[in-house]
């Protein structure tokens, strides 16, 4: 690829953030460098501070840290970035007091962690926060086990270093007993205020993003597609004011990524003996990065999904989106071995290294391709035989989308007409093939039952409700709505497709143990993730969180919720206080999530069990997309 990293005139780099790239890796590509000459430097093996027992004190406090060559200010709790590792056990009643420091409001959440309401850190909606000078006392009873992490939930103050790993030592036997246990934390850093971030994604969504086409690409695709072809496909990418290369907001030219607080310069390092079974407890504690994991040549058995243990599947590479965890185990021989995790926009990475001898080096891999999103990226409906997803405007035809110069309610009122249409159709599973990559697996929808084909669709099987547009999603604030939203569990996603690995995808996720609550929904809440990217607006249903009515459940019910993504962005989705029981094709062994990545222009399906009264945030968790979607639920005896 000819000069992938593009520098427009308008965006001159200083010198310091140049160099801020240059650790994050990212700025290699532009100077044709990769990444595969540079071998990887083995760290200290100083271990991730660790707190143990049911009682711990933490404050948030400013900490000085360096991870560019810059002096900056973090928000550290515990006293380091990322925070130390609390273990806890499961049975436990564990008291945390924790004390601000700041001269300004905090909090502290539990990501993942089944608690009373009152104990889970969100300010307005939990408790008022934490003010300054004040502790705060959290007490509950820990009722899981597993991987999880907690962080900020004030401001943008994840984002300057506030996050850290809880483990959870399970109350009866381990499954997956292992010889060696290590937490891979991964997160963003930025040099740059989060404030100063934000205010430029609103002025210029583009600004991080430097995998815009240049001149040399647009010549390629002619030759490669046609005249006519590569216009279609520029001029509706143009008209939608995104970019087929719009992955991530936010990039490694800011950002530097981290593998428990190492940079890519330094690496994290992790010693075994050879023959030891070793587990990784993956979490992503970033604000905005998808990354891509792997380990080249090592096989990943992952058994556990956020924090859950799941049927362990074998792969060669898996995608965690923002505050997901894998725990994956290996059986890593002589040889020291890079653990790999490229940002999805592979403007950057984290790595680490796994290896029997402090002195052994592995080599760390070139970036894969830039992933080029699709039109199955934009939910739009697809011939039988288009299976790399590349078509032109004319053949998509009822893909709908607001612009700037023809958003006019005329428009809106056709369209909106239109997008009743492809979910009314009674058997809308039956072409869910469309869009999975080679031959149906395992979990694909296709296999439904047909006499789940009625009403609201089969516990384990998703939803059969029509797509609905609601009249909230129309006008300048959504730039587009998919037409034809498909399940996609079967999609590792772009960047990922037919890259000749093994790669995770949800519907290999089966929960290890039987469906804690095996009812049939008893109605489906659908909700569509929605904004414009260019004027960096987001939203539920069309619908700010500030203008928004609570989502309101009953006490004991079991609810569906339905995702349609009507943007090109992933959106991972964090239901706080219930589990979300990701419907992944197995009725008897529905897996436990707390975030679920809702794929561009695709849907997905889970269940909830409203077993936790009182109020919870709902919300997407890339930090500069909550303010705008983000939801207040309230569960309640009366439901209303
Ligand atoms: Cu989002």
């Amino acid at each position: 690829m000819k000069n992938p990293l593009y520098f427009p005139s308008s965006q001159l780099i200083s010198r310091r953030r140049f160099v801020t790239g240059l650790a994050a890796g990212g700025a290699l590509l532009g100077l044709g460098l990769s990444p595969a000459r540079l071998l990887a430097t083995t760290g200290s093996t100083t271990p991730m501070p660790e707190r143990r027992g049911n009682h711990f004190t933490l404050d948030i406090a400013p900490l000085t840290v360096n991870f560019t060559g810059a002096m900056r200010t973090a928000t550290a709790i515990g006293g380091s970035v990322p925070g130390p590792v609390l273990r806890w056990r499961e049975g436990d009643t564990v008291t945390l007091d924790v004390t601000n420091r700041l001269a300004v409001d905090s909090s502290i959440h539990w990501h993942g962690i089944i608690l009373p309401t009152g104990m889970d850190g969100v300010p307005e909606i939990s408790y008022p926060g934490i003010r300054p000078g004040e502790t705060f006392r959290y007490r509950f009873t820990v009722r899981q086990s597993g991987t999880f992490w907690y962080h900020s939930h004030s401001g943008f103050q994840e984002q300057t270093g506030m996050y850290g790993p809880i483990v959870i030592e399970p109350r009866d036997q381990e499954p997956n007993p292992c010889d060696r246990d290590y937490v891979v934390m991964l997160s963003d850093w930025t040099d740059e205020e989060p404030d100063s971030v934000y205010a430029k994604l609103k002025k210029l969504s583009h600004y991080y993003n430097f995998n815009e086409r240049t001149v040399g690409d647009l010549i390629g695709e002619i030759r490669e597609k046609g005249l006519a072809r590569t216009w279609n496909d520029r001029a509706m990418w143009n008209r939608m004011r995104m970019s087929d290369r719009d992955l991530s907001d936010v990039t490694g030219y800011t950002y530097t990524y981290l593998m428990n607080g190492r940079t890519p310069s330094e690496g994290w390092t992790g010693l075994f003996k050879p023959g030891e079974k070793v587990r990784l407890r993956f979490i992503n504690g970033s604000a905005m990065t998808f990354f891509d994991v792997r380990i080249p040549g090592l096989k990943m058995t992952v058994v556990a999904a956020d924090g859950q243990d799941i049927q362990p599947v074998a792969v060669d590479e898996f995608r965690i989106g923002v505050a997901e965890t894998y725990d994956v185990v290996v059986e890593p021989d002589d040889g020291a071995y890079c653990v790999f995790a490229q940002a999805i926009d592979r403007s950057g990475y984290a790595h680490g290294t796994l290896t029997p001898d402090i002195s052994l080096k592995a080599e760390v891999p070139p970036f894969d391709p830039l992933p080029l999103l699709s039109h199955k990226d934009m939910g739009m409906r697809m011939n039988m035989g288009d299976m790399d997803g590349s078509m032109s405007m004319g053949d998509a035809g009822s893909m709908s989308m607001n612009t700037m110069d023809s958003g006019n309610g005329a428009m809106n009122a056709k369209t909106k007409r239109e997008s009743a249409m492809p979910g009314m159709q009674p058997m809308e599973g039956a072409d869910m093939n469309n869009t999975v990559m080679g031959a149906p697996a395992k979990g694909t929808m296709a296999s439904m039952p047909s006499e789940g084909m009625s009403g609201l669709g089969k516990a384990g099987y998703g939803s059969n409700a029509p797509v609905v547009h609601v009249p909230t999603e129309f006008g300048p604030h959504v730039a587009m709505r998919t037409e034809n939203p498909q399940y996609r569990l079967d999609d590792p996603g772009a960047g990922l497709r037919n890259n000749g690995r093994r790669v995770l995808c949800y519907a290999d996720l089966r929960n290890l143990h039987p469906t804690p609550d095996p009812r049939e929904p008893e109605r489906e809440i659908q909700l569509h993730l929605t904004g414009n990217m260019s004027r960096y607006m987001w939203s539920i249903n069309g619908v700010k969180y500030a203008d928004a009515e609570p989502l309101r459940f009953r006490y004991g019910e079991r609810l569906r919720i339905t995702f349609v993504n009507d943007t090109m962005m992933n959106h991972p989705m964090h239901l706080h206080g219930m589990w979300s029981d990701l419907e992944t094709g197995d009725p008897k062994a529905i897996p436990r999530k707390h975030t679920v990545i809702v794929q561009p222009g695709s849907k997905i399906s889970y269940l909830v069990t409203a077993d936790a009264m009182g109020s919870w945030a709902y919300h997407c968790h890339l930090l500069y997309h909550m303010a705008g979607m983000f939801r207040k639920v309230v569960v309640s005896e009366e439901g209303k």
